[in-house]
């Protein structure tokens, strides 16, 4: 080996040592951020106040809207001026931007330094971390014998007892959403696309695959100026700007799952849904975290789909922080100024949002709906979040099966199984009316519940939502 040979052999050695490093450092912070499911509860309790920033260099740090007039070659201009780089321009949302600084210094002073420009810029504020209502998942629990006549012939229907309560497992008799007389208007329709907007979908889920969108040839692959051009499939994940939506948790197959996991397929659950199709929208990453940049940037996903002629009626969210963002606010308003209505977890921290807000449930917009948890007696869940002025339903969210990865199911409780009941209950309603408008979707929703004593107080309609009611004409 010549002098040459030996250093150019030396140089790759010490290139993959260097990467290899780098693998380990990248799997090491992921482990520390992932909290063991088992203590989900009590980790959100005490998190959930603090307002944490996400401090991966590869991220973004900051989100810049800039007032409207101020030319895209002006911001250019300025960010080069403070060493920083645009990651990426939001398209439905005029003027925003998130914002990578290239020495990454910490978000907070990047953002006071794009704040100082009161003439160019709306606001700066930090790309926040968010994490997932991640709850206790557990095996299935024993099946009950009963069946009411008429049922889907999925074999875990009788443990559904959110579609059809019989008073099994000390439960309450017909505390559910009365699901069996819904689908005698409707059983959903595949012409209505729900994004859920988790860790993912497991598309390929043998309950899921019948009732997962793809894309249809004549729309375009989705094509973003800053983050390039995707083959998305099966809908897109902001997370690592890739097209493939799989899931590496299982909480976002566990929501699509209730929002329309196939029915009467002789197999594991029936969706609130029968015949609907999904759109994965992944952003939470295998430990269930996040940043509002890719919340946002898979809610801008959505609306181009839609703008392409999809038909995305309903984002779910199964998440949530205390943290307010208005970018994630304008994103959100976006999605409903192009007909999609963003329906939120209310939280588990089992307090009261009127006073100590949660979001994006609280924000207050025409497009947003969020929503409690009750248990199988209809009382209010003790982990779920309320609000008399800031939480409008509440929809059975414990103990509740449905779909998790490598074709399994299981059992979870938390508002981010509440949440995809009402999506799924928005889904059968625009199977039923395809032209209704978000604003009364989301004024018959809130109309259609049965009234609880218990949630007097606790919730701004009073009650647990009712499909059958929902789709009354
Ligand atoms: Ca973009
Ligand atoms: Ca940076
Ligand atoms: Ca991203
Ligand atoms: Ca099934």
């Amino acid at each position: 080996m010549n002098r040459n040979n030996f250093l150019i052999h030396f140089a790759i050695a010490l290139v993959l040592i260097t990467i290899a490093g780098v693998l380990g450092q990248i799997d090491r912070w992921r482990s520390g951020l992932r909290p063991a499911t088992s203590e989900t509860r009590d980790l959100a309790r005490n998190n959930s106040g603090e307002a944490k920033q996400f401090r991966a260099d590869a991220e973004p740090e900051v989100l810049v809207r800039f007032k409207s007039g101020v030319s895209r070659s002006e911001i250019e201009r300025l960010t080069r001026r403070f060493n920083d780089r645009i990651e990426d321009r939001i398209e439905y949302v005029g003027g925003l931007q998130s914002i990578d600084d290239l020495d990454n210094a910490d978000p907070e002073t990047v953002a006071a330094q794009y704040r100082a420009l009161a003439d160019l810029v709306d606001y700066a504020e930090p790309n926040f971390r968010i994490e997932t209502e991640l709850p206790d998942f557990r095996p299935v629990a024993e099946r009950r014998d009963e069946a009411p006549v008429n049922s889907p012939n999925d074999p875990y229907f009788n443990d559904q007892w959110a579609l059809f309560n019989s008073g099994e497992n000390g439960g309450k008799s017909r505390a559910d959403i009365d699901a069996q007389k819904a689908w005698e208007q409707t059983k959903g329709s595949e012409e209505v696309v729900v994004a859920v907007l988790d860790t993912g979908v497991d598309y390929t889920h043998p309950d899921l695959v019948a009732n997962m969108w793809t894309r249809p040839d004549n729309v375009p692959q989705y094509s973003d100026a800053q983050l390039g051009t995707f083959n998305d499939r099966f809908g897109f994940n902001a997370q690592s700007n890739l097209a493939d939506p799989m899931d590496d948790n299982g909480h976002g197959t566990h929501c699509a799952g209730v929002i329309g996991a196939e029915g009467d397929n002789d197999l594991g659950i029936t969706g609130v849904n029968w015949n609907v199709q999904i759109m994965p929208l992944k952003f939470l990453g295998r430990g269930g975290f996040g940043t509002t940049k890719d919340a946002i940037e898979a809610i801008n996903y959505a609306i181009d789909r839609k703008q392409n002629g999809v038909n995305v009626r309903i984002i779910s969210a199964s998440w949530g922080s205390t943290q307010y963002s208005k970018a994630l606010e304008d994103a959100i308003r976006a999605a409903g100024e192009n007909g999609i209505l963003f329906i939120a977890a209310a939280g588990n921290s089992s307090t009261n949002n009127d006073s100590r807000p949660h979001y994006p449930s609280n924000y207050d917009l025409p497009n947003v709906i969020s929503v409690a948890a009750l248990d199988r007696n209809d009382s209010l869940s003790s982990f779920s979040n309320y609000g008399a002025k800031t939480v409008h339903v509440a929809a059975p969210g414990r103990d509740i099966v449905s779909t998790w990865l490598k074709e399994s199911f299981r059992e979870a409780s938390g508002t981010s199984m509440a949440t995809p009941h009402v999506s799924g209950i928005a889904a059968l309603m625009i199977a039923a009316d395809p032209e209704i408008t978000v604003e009364t979707l989301r004024k018959r929703l809130l109309a259609a519940t049965d009234k609880i004593d218990s949630l007097n107080g606790k919730v701004v309609s009073g009650g647990r939502i009712n499909a059958a009611k929902a789709l009354a004409k």
